[in-house]
């Protein structure tokens, strides 16, 4: 298999301590095992018991029907994502605690309790009723890391509204794609975004991408900067005005557990992302026991995960995860180095962060600005430590250990993914010794399976292969949106009866398992997933650019990074501009985070006498390796590989 190896050398292994482990949740290898077996074994009992500790309208008659591909949960039963979020809270002391501690990136500070967030809910839901919103609509948000972003998000599910959340960093073209494909009837947005001290023109980018889709009716605009923008009166309303026409109370719609709960948009390797759909008790069911165990999260906690809510670590953990579980969560605007590398630091001091989860590319950063910033604070209020979204080096894990952790907080290396719905392997913290650089064990009710290319499972201690799932999970992706071949296709059609993931992996002899990253066409840069078809089709999309072909090369700080290789159309030739030009071109289609590192001009592309392209050379090339490995043999003409070669 192209593309699993590995060159990790760690072998330490660190123990949480005697401290953590005694008031952990989880306590011991025993208690794991057992729960991990009775998982396994009566998935039924074990879930059905995990639900029941939260609200539902109408019990389940059946826990867990059918099996892969289409596992149903809950049949039967009825509840409410916001209601189990908010009103189950309200009834109880948390409703004078803090729900949401949001801080904007000039400085602006918002706490809101519980009882607050519940109100807003309850008002945003409304207004979503008076324009027309009903059960089972798509409502598109496009906003910046503001409050407003996770009450739509709470106001949707109330209601039963689907929402898709698009990261505020894509472009027009890419927000206009993922309003088409799920037929959203309301656009959330607002004036602009804070990153950098630079005021990101959503507002703007919306009225692009309204010219070229035709469903949304109505845009609703939260005033953030105050900047002046477009309008079109009728369609666009102010969020402030429409929240003061309106009662707060608003009853949580009962929905049938598996109701469609939101749609977010993947890469994956074609060329049209995905919408990933997730249905409601099964992922509320999971997210919330997820958030509660990995994070062994306590009442008296204050918990940061530093994603984006236009990400599955957003959505998961960042909104519904801590307040399912009545936490206080923490939620920041803007970028970490502004004014100075040191804003995380300051902001876990500030609020007395307990528990912190980043991402490995925000680590290495921090690695690079120098451990003067986060010594200047005193970091001592944090007691867990986590990542997510790419392989975390050893160095990296022992620079966060060490530096944020003063060796004292256990560390939770989460693998999963956006149609995985919540955490798949990790660590448990005061139960697990860590490896770094592993992410640990299944998570109960999680059957992995290492696959070769025959299906077999590969019994080999620390032998490569093919990360599949071989059990449903409770918060499993249902189907693809609009597209039920495409899911089966995806991730049935590789391993028959098992769920393949796209990453290759290893399991060492106690269990633990090492992701290697993905082996299909989607590219990890600074965590975020990337199609290469995408960028490639934004490149040929250039007036000059008569074919393109993406791969990625390893990077220390981003995972990896863009290479294009670019042949022209006649008339045009390379030169510095145009390079310049493709890479600004690629970043207007798709938005910043995917503008290519390199872009290197080529006569020709190296393809089978099939005509498809070689990646795996291209790999190697855009790597700098010298001597090309593997299979040639189908290589249509070999010196195009050595003219690749000379031109690096
Ligand atoms: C949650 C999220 C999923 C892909 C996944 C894998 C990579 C995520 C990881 C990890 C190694 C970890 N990934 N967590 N690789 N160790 N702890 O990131 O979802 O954006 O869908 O990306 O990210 O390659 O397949 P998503």
């Amino acid at each position: 298999m192209d593309r699993i190896e590995g060159v990790l050398k760690e072998e330490r292994v660190f123990y949480p301590s005697e401290e953590f482990r005694s008031k952990a949740h989880i306590k011991s290898e025993e208690e794991y095992q057992r729960l991990y077996e009775e998982s396994l074994k009566d998935p039924e009992g074990f879930w059905g018991r995990v639900a029941s500790e939260l609200h539902w309208f109408e019990p389940w008659q059946k826990v867990l029907e059918g099996d892969l591909p289409h596992a149903k949960w809950f049949v039967g039963g009825k509840t409410n994502l916001s209601y189990n979020a908010l009103d189950r809270h309200v009834k109880t002391w948390r409703r004078n605690k803090a729900a949401l501690v949001w801080e904007g990136e000039p400085g602006e500070e918002r706490v809101l309790t519980y009882h607050d967030l519940w109100r807003e809910v309850q008002k945003f839901a409304n207004v979503l009723k008076r324009l027309g919103v009903k059960k089972g609509d798509r409502v598109t948000i496009y906003l910046p890391m503001i409050p407003e972003a996770a009450i739509a998000m709470l106001a949707c599910t109330r209601i039963g509204a689907i929402h898709s959340v698009v990261f505020g960093g894509f472009s027009s073209g890419a927000l206009a794609e993922r309003i088409r494909d799920a037929e959203a009837k309301v656009l959330i947005t607002a004036d602009g975004g804070y990153r950098r001290g630079q005021v990101v023109p959503l507002k703007q980018n919306a009225d692009e991408a309204l010219k070229e889709v035709s469903t949304v009716e109505h845009v609703v605009v939260v005033r953030r900067t105050g900047e002046e923008v477009p309008w079109t009166p009728g369609r666009d309303h102010w969020w402030h005005e429409l929240m003061e026409a309106v009662s707060d109370r608003a009853e949580a719609e009962p929905m049938e557990a598996e109701e469609p709960l939101f749609i977010l948009y993947t890469s994956g390797s074609t060329g049209k992302p995905k919408g990933v759909l997730h249905t409601l008790g099964g992922y509320m069911t999971y997210v919330y026991l997820t958030t509660k165990l990995v994070f062994d999260l306590k009442d008296e906690d204050v918990y940061w995960c530093t994603a984006d809510v236009g990400w599955i670590t957003g959505h998961s953990y960042v909104v519904y995860g801590p307040l399912l579980n009545g936490a206080t969560t923490v939620m920041y605007e803007g970028a970490p180095n502004w004014p100075e590398p040191d804003r995380f630091w300051q902001i876990v001091d500030k609020y007395g962060v307990n528990i912190l989860y980043t991402a490995p590319t925000a680590i290495r950063a921090f690695m690079k600005w120098g451990e003067g910033w986060p010594l200047k604070h005193r970091l001592d209020s944090l007691r867990l430590l986590g990542t997510v979204g790419e392989p975390i080096n050893p160095e990296a894990w022992l620079w966060y250990y060490q530096v944020i952790g003063k060796g004292r907080c256990p560390i939770v290396d989460t693998w999963w993914q956006t149609e995985t719905g919540g955490i798949m392997i990790t660590t448990l913290p005061g139960v697990h010794p860590m490896k770094p650089g592993h992410a640990g064990k299944p998570f109960f009710g999680v059957r992995p399976e290492i696959l070769d290319s025959e299906h077999r499972p590969v019994e080999n201690p620390d032998e490569g292969g093919h990360l599949c799932i071989t059990r449903p999970w409770p918060s499993m992706l249902r189907t693809v949106w609009g597209d039920p071949d495409r899911f089966l296709q995806q991730y049935f059609s590789q391993h028959p009866g098992s769920y393949f993931t796209g990453d290759g992996a290893r399991r060492d002899k106690e269990g633990y398992y090492l992701i290697l990253g993905r082996v299909d066409d989607v590219l990890n840069v600074a965590g975020h997933r990337l199609g290469t078809m995408e960028i490639e089709s934004a490149l040929v999309s250039h007036p000059a650019v008569a074919e393109a072909a993406v791969v990625g090369r390893p990077d220390p700080l981003k995972g990896e990074a863009i290479v294009a290789f670019v042949t022209l159309k006649e008339g045009y030739a390379p030169s510095e501009a145009l390079r310049d030009e493709l890479k600004a071109h690629v970043a207007k289609v798709i938005g910043p985070i995917a503008r290519p590192d390199e872009v290197r001009f080529t006569e020709a592309l190296p393809k089978t006498r099939s005509g498809k392209i070689m990646r795996r050379l291209l790999r190697q090339i855009a790597a700098g390796e010298k001597e090309i490995k593997g299979d040639t043999s189908t290589l249509e003409d070999h010196r195009v590989v050595e003219r690749l070669k000379e031109g690096a």
